[in-house]
């Protein structure tokens, strides 16, 4: 398998997600900021210009982080990803969606790139309204994660999604986290497959 990533990016929790799994994996690393993602070479793999891109042993290409995450978890049953009943998998999914949907793709995204869905002549506003989806997004991961070291209970390819928005909110953005996340990213940062891959990709928590 090889992991196209960039360093700091989503694709880190799909990268700390092969850690976890120890089976061999390349890495290369793709630059957004230059653009390597409009490149032929990228997009003749992931002509959505996106990463993480997961290309597998057959060749064969997987895009979308819900989708390369449950399909990691599903073809390696022994690193315990993923709850085996449909009611975890489904929870796993709707946690997942969540994070990249409504925390990344809205919120996040609206805070750096306010023009991203159209022209705004208000670009602070719509910062500002990014800041609050984020916000409020990890506000509802803090209160599903009451009374547990997971998102589902026990360690998940949902953890792996809500890690990489809380080291966005708290590595780099040094936002203060509400308490529940704040312990999760923790216990995420504790993990040696977290170490691993924070020290792989040149990050610092
Ligand atoms: N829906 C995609 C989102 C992936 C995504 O937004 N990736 C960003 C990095 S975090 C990217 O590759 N951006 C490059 C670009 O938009 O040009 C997923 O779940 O994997």
């Amino acid at each position: 398998m090889k992991l196209l990533y960039a360093p700091g990016a989503c694709s880190l929790g799909i990268h700390l997600l092969l850690e976890e799994i120890g089976a061999p994996y390349e890495t290369e690393a793709v630059n957004l900021r230059e653009g390597a993602q409009f490149a032929p070479a990228f997009t003749a793999l992931n002509p959505k210009s996106k990463v993480p891109t997961l290309v597998r042993d057959d060749g064969s290409v997987l895009t979308e982080f819900p989708a390369i995450a449950f399909w990691l978890a599903r073809t390696h049953p022994a690193a315990k990803l993923l709850p085996e009943d449909a009611e975890g998998q489904a929870r796993a999914l709707e946690a997942m969606d969540h994070v990249v949907s409504s925390i990344h793709m809205r919120g996040f995204t609206l805070m750096f790139r306010p023009d991203s869905l159209a022209p705004t002549a208000e670009p602070e506003a719509a910062k500002a309204r990014g800041r609050e989806i984020f916000t409020r997004g990890l506000e509802v991961a803090n209160q599903a994660l009451a009374g547990k070291d997971y998102v589902l209970g026990d360690f998940s390819i949902a953890d792996a999604a809500l890690f990489y928005v809380e080291f966005w909110g708290a590595g780099r953005m040094k936002m203060a986290l509400p308490a529940n996340c704040q312990a999760h990213y923790a216990r995420m940062l504790a993990r040696p497959a977290v170490q691993r891959t924070m020290a792989a990709e040149g990050l610092e928590a």
